[in-house]
């Protein structure tokens, strides 16, 4: 029987072209030579090594987009037909459902079951907003002071877009940010993560193959630091959208000031759960603990910081731990396990930085806290009870499979929200209870761009997603996301 370690490196036989730069329409190494090293985070080898993009890669495949928009065959289209062209990304998608699965899964290490997840939101955000392609319209609008004036608005798309994607939803966050600016009509050049850029290589393939107009879309793997700079600091750049960190979202503001391009950030969360007395506490556990464990609890909107009514405490936070105890870690190859690894070494340190923060700062493990095995990336599902809001624990985002607990004492809503609100972020939310008025009321308090009512992780490419606060600027998805790659323009007409 074919090891797992055999069984990544067949499955890289899916790249036509191995790792190379998409960009107009051409596959071309890095003009520097430089390659880049992508490790299968379940044994720590290395899969393949890829382009590493630097500036003047960037500036190639800026030129290539800017020709596209600018009078290109991309901008010639009519809506109706960069709509088709968007659908029929969605059919190619479906028809190498596995090859991406299982790319999803070497590269990143979820289990396939979580890759075949994003795998079909992917397909749907493309059908989706192949729908908007034809549907982006203005208004007319009556002049306030009555001017013998007809006023009518257009929205046009912004130019060209830099997207920057992290590693933990490889495939799916370069979805949500390729399908809305190509179906405004923008032309793009986005850059995979350098820890996860095998999808966005096999995505590029598709593009090519549905005859997308040369440099409608370029396709970079690179460092943030060097080729996802330039991008954000790029003079002919008139769009950066960015998912990552807090920290570089910041430094990705200042890279865009130089043009003033438009920016929108998705970054970090670090999402409270509010379990109310009455909640169906069963529910509230399994939810609870699928909204950290899930992808590893590398999710920007990870329940991370849970708040149970101190009646019911013990009960629902022992529930949880029984279920992190519960979770089957190992190879997302594996179809047995519930749980992979940590998508790299670097992640690793981070997270058992946060279990050595833990132990000093008096927290207790009811589950957990500790790296799993030697080889590969992994580590334990952790539940911490005795926490407060001044541990690291608490208030900084760990990006790991890792539940705070706190019980509260109060039946006050604005006081609940309160501590549900005491974060730099505000990403999301979930609150459980059966009695839905309370929920809805409590919903309404909390100063996070998503709140989930006795559920925590549902996404649609029909809902707006994106943070108040540090959690970032914009939203995506849905129709906000189509107006994020738009200009609005006022016609004014003497009659
Ligand atoms: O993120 P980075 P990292 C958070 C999470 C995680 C932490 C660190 O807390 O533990 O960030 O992860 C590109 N100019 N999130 O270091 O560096 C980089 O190449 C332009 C939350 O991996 O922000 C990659 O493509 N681009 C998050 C992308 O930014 C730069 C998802 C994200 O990497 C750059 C990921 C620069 N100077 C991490 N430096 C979420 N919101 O879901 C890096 N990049």
């Amino acid at each position: 029987m074919a090891s797992v370690i055999e069984k990544a490196d067949a499955h890289l036989k899916y790249l036509k072209h191995g790792g190379k730069l998409f960009i107009n329409n051409q596959w071309v190494e890095a003009k520097s030579g430089k390659t880049l090293d992508v490790f299968d985070p379940a044994t720590g080898a290395v899969i393949a090594k890829v382009a590493a993009a630097d500036k003047e890669d960037v500036d190639d495949a800026v030129r290539a987009a800017r020709t596209a928009f600018d009078g290109g065959k991309w901008s010639q289209l009519t809506p109706s037909v960069r709509g088709q062209l968007l659908w029929k990304i969605a059919e190619l998608l479906e028809r190498d459902f596995d090859a991406f699965v299982h790319l999803e899964t070497v590269d990143n290490g979820k289990p396939l079951a979580f890759s075949r997840g994003d795998v079909t939101l992917a397909i749907d955000m493309f059908r989706y907003m192949a729908g908007w392609a034809t549907k982006i319209r203005g208004e007319t609008t009556p002049l306030s002071l009555g001017f013998p004036h007809l006023s009518y608005t257009t929205r046009e798309p912004v130019g060209v877009a830099a997207q920057i994607v992290p590693w933990n939803f490889p495939l799916l966050m370069a979805v949500w940010k390729l399908a809305p600016a190509l179906a405004a009509g923008c032309s793009v050049v986005l850059k995979s993560a350098e820890q996860t850029p095998l999808s966005a290589f096999k995505l590029a393939e598709l593009f090519e193959e549905a005859e997308f107009p040369a440099g409608a879309v370029n396709i970079l793997s690179g460092f943030g630091e060097t080729a996802g700079a330039a991008m954000a600091a790029h003079p002919a750049v008139d769009k950066v959208a960015f998912t990552g960190s807090t920290e570089v979202g910041k430094m990705i503001v200042r890279a865009a000031t130089g043009n003033l391009k438009k920016v929108t950030l998705e970054l970090g969360g670090k999402s409270p759960v509010v379990v109310l007395p009455d909640a169906d506490l069963d529910a509230a556990a399994t939810g609870a603990a699928a909204g950290i464990f899930y992808n590893q609890g590398q999710v920007c909107t990870a329940g991370s910081r849970l708040y149970v009514h101190k009646t019911v405490f013990d009960k629902v936070v022992g529930a949880v731990a029984d279920r992190a105890n519960a979770i089957k870690v190992g190879s997302g190859l594996d179809e047995s396990n519930d749980m992979g690894p940590l998508v790299s070494e670097e992640q690793l340190n981070r997270v058992m930085g946060f279990f050595d923060s833990g132990r000093e700062e008096g927290a207790r493990a009811l589950a957990g806290a500790e790296r799993l095995g030697n080889q590969g990336y992994f580590v334990k599902p952790t539940v911490y009870a005795d926490t407060s809001h001044t541990m690291r624990l608490v208030r900084e985002e760990i990006f790991g499979p890792v539940i705070t607990a706190m019980p509260y004492d109060d039946d006050d809503l604005d006081r609940i929200a309160a501590i549900a609100n005491d974060s730099d972020f505000g990403l999301a939310a979930s609150v459980w209870s059966r009695d839905i008025s309370k929920a809805l009321k409590l919903a309404g308090k909390i100063k996070a761009g998503t709140v989930w009512v006795n559920s925590h992780n549902v996404y649609d490419a029909a809902l707006p997603f994106g943070g108040f606060k540090q959690s970032g600027w914009g939203r995506e998805m849905g129709e906000y996301a189509i107006q994020n790659y738009t200009e609005v323009k006022a016609v004014t007409v003497k009659l």
